[in-house]
């Protein structure tokens, strides 16, 4: 199984060395995509990029973290690879879980591989979720579990393995951070095999912001719901009966 790692980059000037380095111990092929950063991110990738092999896709604007993951797939995509991993670069995602990444693609038994924060209690976790993410966590990953009649316990883990064969038979659009919701219905509306393996959280800078309207928690739910049933309404005749009703959105007539 050929595999990509790629690593969405928007301002990580800070981490990004560090993270490179150590994933590039598992994963001999590396993508990084920078989404049009306006630190030092552009140098530091300067820095490491022939030294350590890596490819990298840069975005002269900032377009999003939805799109900087859709680049990723079509870059696996058109690079023959069987397989993307999918990890941020803020030190959030731990480079040292790969190989179990690695072990569950080689099972060859599924078509998304997710990493959840709230599958495995085990996992010490290193630091705790802003409560308002904690909680639109949960209230998302609950409403996706209802309506798609899927069994996930983290909806939002940007830490996923992805098999390349299965993104090709799915349309993403959706450029922003509710890019999940759209993957999700999808994945489901095609009958994707989606497991999840139990990663770390960890929450090393709470005042991390997401910018704009989505800082307020009412307005992140709202936009996040919103997507998702927009999405649900697209494919509404590929999914189960009650995942479209009680929309926010009209189905122009669908549902
Ligand atoms: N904040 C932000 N991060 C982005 C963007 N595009 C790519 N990223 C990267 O996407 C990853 C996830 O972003 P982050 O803000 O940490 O999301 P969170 O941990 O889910 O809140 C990080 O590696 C970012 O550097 C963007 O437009 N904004
Ligand atoms: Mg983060």
């Amino acid at each position: 199984m050929r595999t990509l790692v790629a690593i969405p980059v928007y301002n990580e000037q800070e981490t990004l060395r560090s993270v490179v380095e150590h994933v590039r111990r598992y994963a001999d092929h590396v993508l990084l995509v920078d989404d049009g950063s306006t630190d030092d991110t552009p140098l530091e990738i300067e820095t490491v990029r022939r030294r350590l092999g890596l490819d990298v896709i840069r975005h002269e604007g900032n377009l999003g973290y939805g799109r900087s993951l859709r680049d990723a797939f079509a870059r696996a995509a058109d690079r023959g690879f069987d397989w993307v991993v999918t990890m941020d670069c803020d030190e959030q995602h731990e480079p040292d879980a790969l190989p179990e990444f690695f072990e569950r693609i080689a099972r060859d038994d599924a078509d998304i591989i997710s990493g959840s924060r709230y599958l495995d209690h085990s996992v010490e976790s290193d630091g705790t979720a802003p409560a308002s993410r904690r909680e639109i966590n949960r209230l998302v990953t609950d409403e996706l579990n209802e309506r798609l009649g899927l069994r996930l316990t983290d909806g939002f883990c940007g830490f996923k393995a992805h098999r390349v064969e299965t993104l090709r038979r799915l349309n993403l659009t959706e450029d922003g951070y509710a890019f999940p919701m759209q993957l999700w219905v999808q994945l489901r509306a095609i009958r994707a095999r989606i497991i999840e393996l139990p990663v770390r959280l960890i929450y090393n800078d709470p005042n991390r912001t997401f910018g704009g309207d989505l800082d307020d928690a009412t307005n992140r739910l709202r936009h996040y719901r919103t997507t998702m049933h927009e999405e649900i309404c697209r494919s509404a005749d590929t999914l189960p009966e009650r995942a479209a009703r009680g929309l926010l959105v009209r189905c122009c007539g669908r549902a």
